[in-house]
């Protein structure tokens, strides 16, 4: 087991099966690419799989970022994460709650919230979560019916909130997230809120041509300070 203090959220994947977005490309072909161009945290997501094919494709995955030294998480299935004996899981607002999740997995897995607003904020960050998904910030074809888009405005509201209480949870933000706004959002966080420990995307990665190279230019953005800074 890894130890969960160490996890570097810098350049997070959140996978996608769908043809719109992986095209047809190899999902584990492409996380795998990802992680030679610099990933360093991978969520498997897959909202359509029956639980054989998802326990299956995540034991290919974990094989892979095994090898990398990454953590895997899946997304909203603690039994699925609990059968491969991966790092943990990222759980959304309607899924299992935090508590039960924790009780299920035990303290050294890693376990993610995605939260939109103060009040889901401060449950997850109270309630035990490493990290926060902190978004929709961008509208995005990804996913559609995004209850919230917070918007750069929102994003650094949520962070504020959490320089404030003192808490220690990690965050990164998704939704929409990509090379020409990376950057932007990552260094704003730094100088006006607080700093994110990272980004997610998914199709800045896996709807790309080379997924490699464009994991490789997002490791370069998150990780080069802007000239003003
Ligand atoms: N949760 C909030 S937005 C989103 C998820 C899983 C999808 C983000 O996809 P993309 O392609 O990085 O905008
Ligand atoms: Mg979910």
């Amino acid at each position: 087991m890894m130890d969960k203090g160490s996890v570097d959220y810098s350049l997070y994947l959140v996978t996608d099966s769908t043809p719109a977005i992986l095209g047809d490309k190899d999902l584990c072909q492409v996380v795998e690419a990802a992680l030679k161009g610099g990933v360093t945290c991978v969520q498997f997501r897959d909202k359509k799989s029956d639980t054989g094919d998802l326990v299956a494709t995540a034991r290919r995955l974990h094989a892979i970022t095994q090898k990398y030294g990454v953590p895997l998480l899946i997304n909203d299935r603690v039994d699925v994460a609990q059968a491969v004996g991966c790092e943990g899981v990222h759980i959304g607002q309607d899924d299992i709650d935090l508590a039960t999740a924790r009780k299920i997995l035990g303290d050294r897995a890693i376990i993610g919230v995605t939260a939109s607003n103060i009040n889901e904020v401060h449950e997850a960050a109270t309630g035990g979560a490493d990290y926060l998904g902190i978004g929709t910030v961008f509208a995005t074809p990804t996913k559609e019916n995004t209850k919230s888009i917070i918007g750069v405005d929102g994003l650094q509201q949520l962070l504020g909130y959490l320089r404030t209480s003192g808490s220690p949870v990690k965050t990164v933000c998704i939704g929409g997230i990509n090379a020409t706004n990376a950057a932007r959002v990552v260094w704003q966080s730094a100088s006006l809120s607080r700093a994110l420990d990272g980004i997610a995307v998914v199709s800045a990665i896996v709807a790309a041509a080379d997924p490699e190279a464009a994991a490789r230019e997002l490791r370069r953005l998150v990780r080069t300070p802007p000239p003003f800074a």
